[in-house]
């Protein structure tokens, strides 16, 4: 598309959205202060840099073999920054420990430390981005018996609390060098297969290893830890320690960001009117934004209705600033860069059409019990010509406007990614 093109059809589109009172210029202004926090899982599987072993057991797996599979911190780096060139705005990229550079050394997981992260702080500083950081409580020897911080064995259990404080540490020092909180994310797979008859026992296990986990205070203004609830995974299908409501007491109660993933609940269960009602209680909150599909919990993040209603439900009730929007997914089916992209630009699609929603009005509708009104204008919004918007903002933040991108990342996987063997 020509820039004159995508300039003319802006200019239209802003004038359709102030006849209903929409500032688009002030929209776009806002869409480009939310980061995203785009997960460097997708880019290799989660696989990791630990060993050449890759994903095993842990409740979670990638499924597919698209050729060009990261397989060095090098590589990955790479691919996530010709991902992030084709995407608008400025985000953050969320690690995991597996990620680290432990230049040919064995290191224990409890002793890991930022040194191991130098490499991604230097590369996030010269990005100009933040860093999120996630303990990996999987693909370990000390994991394949299922359990982790709700381990009956207290070798194994208090392990794994030492990786977990080793990995608040990481966080602290990822914030105190990139000036804004790092959001560390605790996600274990702790549960059982079949019939359970000890329900309890692992939930009392895992209240007091959080504990002690968590019992090192860190400034927020460095480090914030959020705890991630799951319904079931592959091989703990019956039963999860860490499940929602277990999550959401221990983050009231303690202060901890609550991780909402939108495929951790029943199949058709959607986290969108979550946010407002856990947001009563809990000063921040982190996301997974997800796609489930059948058992599958982490497909590419696309538009919609239920991304559409999650940012929708941010912007709505004024969360913006309370809410860190984290992507989780992990498609090895296809080019992986591209699934980055798709996912980002949708979960960016989804922001701006909600900032572009004449919400006082709707709301004054619904306050003055007009639902007619209410639903007429839903239904009209639909319409609006909000691709002419999206294609501005791309223009505008200097990436490929529409399927151009795609161009690009065909581009990069001839040229480098099919070279991979
Ligand atoms: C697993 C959780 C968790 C992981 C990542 C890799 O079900 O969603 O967030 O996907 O930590
Ligand atoms: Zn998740």
């Amino acid at each position: 598309m020509s820039n004159s093109s995508v300039e003319q059809s802006y200019s239209l589109a802003k004038q359709r959205y102030a006849e209903l009172g929409v500032d688009v210029d002030s929209v776009l202004k806002l869409l480009e202060e939310i980061p995203i926090s785009i997960q460097c899982w997708q880019g290799d599987d989660v696989g990791g840099f630990e060993s050449a072993g890759g994903l095993t057991d842990g409740g979670i797996m990638a499924t597919g073999n698209y050729p060009g599979r990261a397989r060095t911190p090098e590589e990955l780096r790479a691919d996530a920054a010709q991902a992030m060139s084709l995407i608008p705005g400025k985000h953050r990229f969320s690690l995991h420990a597996i990620y680290l550079e432990h230049g040919g050394q064995k290191i224990e997981r409890n002793a890991i430390g930022p040194e191991h992260f130098a490499g991604w702080m230097d590369w996030a500083a010269e990005l100009g981005i933040g860093l999120d950081f996630n303990p990996t409580f999987f693909s370990h020897p000390k994991a394949a018996g299922g359990f982790t911080l709700a381990a009956r064995d207290e070798g194994i259990r208090r392990f794994w609390i030492e990786h977990g404080i080793a990995c608040r540490k990481i966080g602290a020092a990822f914030g105190r060098r990139q000036k804004t909180p790092c959001v560390t994310n605790v996600w274990i797979p702790d549960g059982m297969k079949d019939l359970t008859i000890d329900r309890k026992g692992p939930r009392e296990i895992l209240r007091k290893s959080l504990d002690d986990l968590f019992a090192e205070k860190i400034d927020p203004a460095y480090n914030l830890d959020a705890v991630e609830s799951k319904l079931f995974g592959i091989g703990s299908e019956t039963y999860v320690v860490g499940s929602h409501e277990f999550y959401l007491g221990y983050a009231v109660a303690n202060k901890k960001l609550l991780c909402l993933d939108a495929g951790h609940f029943h199949p058709t269960e959607t986290i969108a009117d979550k946010i407002s009602s856990v947001m009563q209680f809990l000063d921040e909150i982190l996301l997974h934004v997800s796609r489930g599909v059948r058992w599958d919990s982490d497909h590419v993040v696309i538009l919609n209705d239920d991304l559409r209603a999650i940012a929708e439900e941010i912007v709505r009730g004024g969360f913006l600033r309370r809410v860190h929007i984290g992507l989780d997914f992990f498609d090895a089916s296809i080019n992986r860069v591209a699934a980055w992209v798709t996912g980002v630009r949708a979960m960016l699609k989804a922001l701006l059409l909600a900032l572009l929603e004449p919400t006082s009005d709707l709301r004054e509708l619904e306050i003055e019990g007009d639902f007619t009104s209410r639903l007429v204008m839903l239904e009209e919004l639909k319409t609006l010509p909000f691709g002419a918007v999206w294609d501005y903002y791309c223009h505008k933040q200097g990436v490929p406007v529409g399927e151009d991108w795609l161009v690009e990342v065909k581009r990069y996987e001839k040229d480098v990614l099919a070279k991979r063997q």
